[in-house]
């Protein structure tokens, strides 16, 4: 993790995000905070949380970008849930959806279980692991502006993209909606793919 990246927050950030699309663009958070924070942010029926299984953001918004090229997707996910899903990274950039952007809310630690210290918190730097695994666009955001810029240029340029942010420890804003079946049909008629 950088030490020159400012320490900012999930919810504000996740807030400057959302304030962005105005295309009916999916968004996909992963598990706990991610997505309890988009949740607080206001809901869209385009927005699906995952809930119970760590690392499912990232592969899940493929999916929905794989399968709508005509819509931009956006998937959040915690430092810990993706670096438990790393080899989605290698997939990524071997289909290379121009439609995908990942950010990534790293706090360095498994905070909803307890903030214990996942590996971003000693030598371990995700944006250049995305590198490695060939996504040439994976980068941090040094401040707020500059995440406002990178996601902006996500959002109108073809990816796909890794956009890193060094958060705060903060908990998730509220909670979300517990009913998987429910956020799975609100997100199929978001999409357009239920009546
Ligand atoms: C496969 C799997 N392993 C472990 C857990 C338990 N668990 C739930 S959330 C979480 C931590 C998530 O960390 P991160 O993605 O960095 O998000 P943060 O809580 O820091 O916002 C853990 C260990 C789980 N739900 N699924």
């Amino acid at each position: 993790m950088p030490t020159n990246a400012k320490v900012m927050n999930r919810f504000d950030l996740t807030k400057r995000l959302v304030a962005k699309l105005t295309h009916g663009e999916a968004v996909v958070a992963g598990i706990g905070n991610t997505n309890f924070d988009l949740w607080s942010a206001g809901q869209r029926p385009q927005n699906f949380y995952m809930l119970g299984s760590m690392g499912l953001a990232v592969p899940i918004a493929l999916g929905v970008a794989l399968a709508q090229p005509g819509r931009k997707v956006v998937a959040l996910e915690g430092d810990g849930s993706m670096l438990m899903q790393l080899g989605a990274l290698g997939t990524i950039a071997t289909l290379a959806p121009k439609n995908l952007a990942i950010v990534v809310m790293d706090n360095a630690s498994y905070q909803i279980t307890g903030a214990q210290k996942t590996a971003t918190a000693f030598k371990t730097d995700i944006p250049a692991m995305a590198r490695g695994a060939g996504l040439a666009q994976a980068l941090w955001a040094a401040d707020e502006p500059e995440f406002e810029q990178l996601v902006a240029r996500a959002l109108a340029e073809p990816g796909p993209w890794l956009i890193a942010a060094r958060i705060d420890q903060e908990p998730g804003i509220g909670t979300t909606d517990r009913d998987p079946a429910r956020i799975r049909d609100r997100f199929m008629r978001g999409l357009g793919v239920r009546e």
